[in-house]
């Protein structure tokens, strides 16, 4: 049984064909991706329809979304992959930056180990979604450890709880009542870029073990990605080029470098988003003050969260890590790319985890795929953009 809805939506003569299980048959495709790209819709009611005369009430909501979502009809379609904890660190900055832009449409959010352990990431994800007022948002739950790096005496004594398995503290307002998905994250990744060759865009603002891990396992996942924007690396034949976990290894592709290795030599076309444009940022108290300036959930919990430090450290100031990477979705002038061949080191000596960039392969390098990598940044236009996306009213 088909369902054809005469496209009184975007108000021309396109249609928009959905069959029973709740999939666009392929002849349709440009249609859907046209019309209005509602794969978070059709996800929903591939769990809902159980029975066929259940249709007439799952018409309403269908048509509603997809009202909605033809609101953003030149959005770009992302799977948002995050080693998240709520502030002051940058993953929950930069996806409040996406939840607030209509240029992006999250299809889903993947967790990762990194920043502290996936329980955590996911725990904590789930109540920004609250926060944000988008808790339809699903979160699949990823990789609770690197493929292959195992947690050293050094791991335990640096920056990164990435190994924990201690349950994640309570965040703010209480854990959230909303839950991650039964699918795992690289389910997700590969059946949402195999149904949608093309069209995805992944954010990838941790460790790479998810991005790896779905490369692996489906053999045309890597050539059906759109597009991979990833938070890593630090190039020193380039300006600000150094480590910040060990003197030349970033800490996402440290954390995880075989996992760094296989997503950059795989053929995605990527674009680097490392330490060396990280390094033209600084979020200090003046900056803050701005951003807080206006009341919202977001920034209240801003206020809650980095405020504090400000007051008792006034000179203190952060680098933005994974919000220029968001930003540089959004509007591609705020950065300055060169063209690369990126390779990551994955001897387990003193260069474990360190990036290389080069402009031509060298030896050793050989199947080293080249990107953009971004190494300067419109710092006043970059906050900018911040500022005005976070203080807009929420949903
Ligand atoms: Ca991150």
């Amino acid at each position: 049984m088909l369902i054809v809805i005469q496209n009184a939506l975007a108000g021309d003569d396109d249609r928009l064909v959905i069959d029973m299980a709740g999939t666009v048959p392929a002849n349709r495709m440009a249609v859907q991706f046209h019309c209005c790209a509602p794969y978070p819709i059709l996800g929903r009611l591939t769990h809902s329809i159980d029975e066929r005369n259940a249709m007439p009430k799952l018409l309403f909501p269908l048509i509603l979304g997809l009202s909605m979502t033809a609101q953003a009809q030149d959005s770009i379609p992302i799977i948002f992959d995050t080693d998240f904890v709520m502030p002051p660190q940058d993953d929950s900055m930069a996806l409040m930056l996406a939840l607030q832009s209509p240029e992006l449409e999250i299809l889903g959010i993947t967790t990762v180990m990194g920043n502290d352990s996936v329980e955590r990431a996911t725990s904590d994800v789930l109540r920004m979604l609250e926060i944000a007022r988008q808790p339809a948002i699903p979160v699949y739950v990823g990789a609770n450890l690197p493929l292959v790096h195992e947690p050293s005496e050094f791991a335990r004594a640096s920056y990164g709880n990435w190994y924990s398995d201690e349950a994640p503290p309570v965040p703010s307002g209480g854990y959230a009542n909303i839950q991650a998905e039964e699918e795992s994250a690289v389910s997700f990744l590969v059946r949402t870029v195999m149904d949608n060759p093309g069209e995805v865009t992944l954010v990838a603002i941790g460790p790479l073990t998810n991005i790896a891990q779905a490369i692996r396992a489906e053999a045309d996942f890597a050539a059906n990605v759109k597009q991979l924007i990833i938070m890593g690396g630090a190039i020193a034949s380039l300006a600000d080029g150094a480590g910040n976990i060990t003197p030349n290894a970033e800490f996402n592709f440290w954390v995880d470098p075989e996992a760094a290795y296989t997503t950059l030599r795989s053929g995605i076309p990527i674009e680097l988003s490392p330490l060396n444009v990280s390094r033209k940022s600084v979020l200090n108290k003046a900056w803050y003050d701005r951003i807080v300036a206006v009341d919202n959930p977001l920034t209240a919990l801003l206020r809650e969260t980095l405020g504090e430090r400000f007051e008792r450290q006034p000179e203190r100031s952060w680098f933005m890590y994974d919000q220029i990477a968001v930003a540089s979705l959004i509007d591609p002038s705020l950065v300055t790319t060169a063209a690369m061949y990126v390779d990551v080191n994955i001897d387990h000596g003193i260069s474990y985890g360190v990036s290389v960039g080069g402009s031509d392969r060298w030896p050793g390098a050989e199947g080293a795929m080249q990107m953009n990598v971004q190494h300067d940044l419109d710092w006043p236009k970059f906050m900018a953009l911040f500022v005005e996306r976070v203080q807009r009213p929420l949903p």
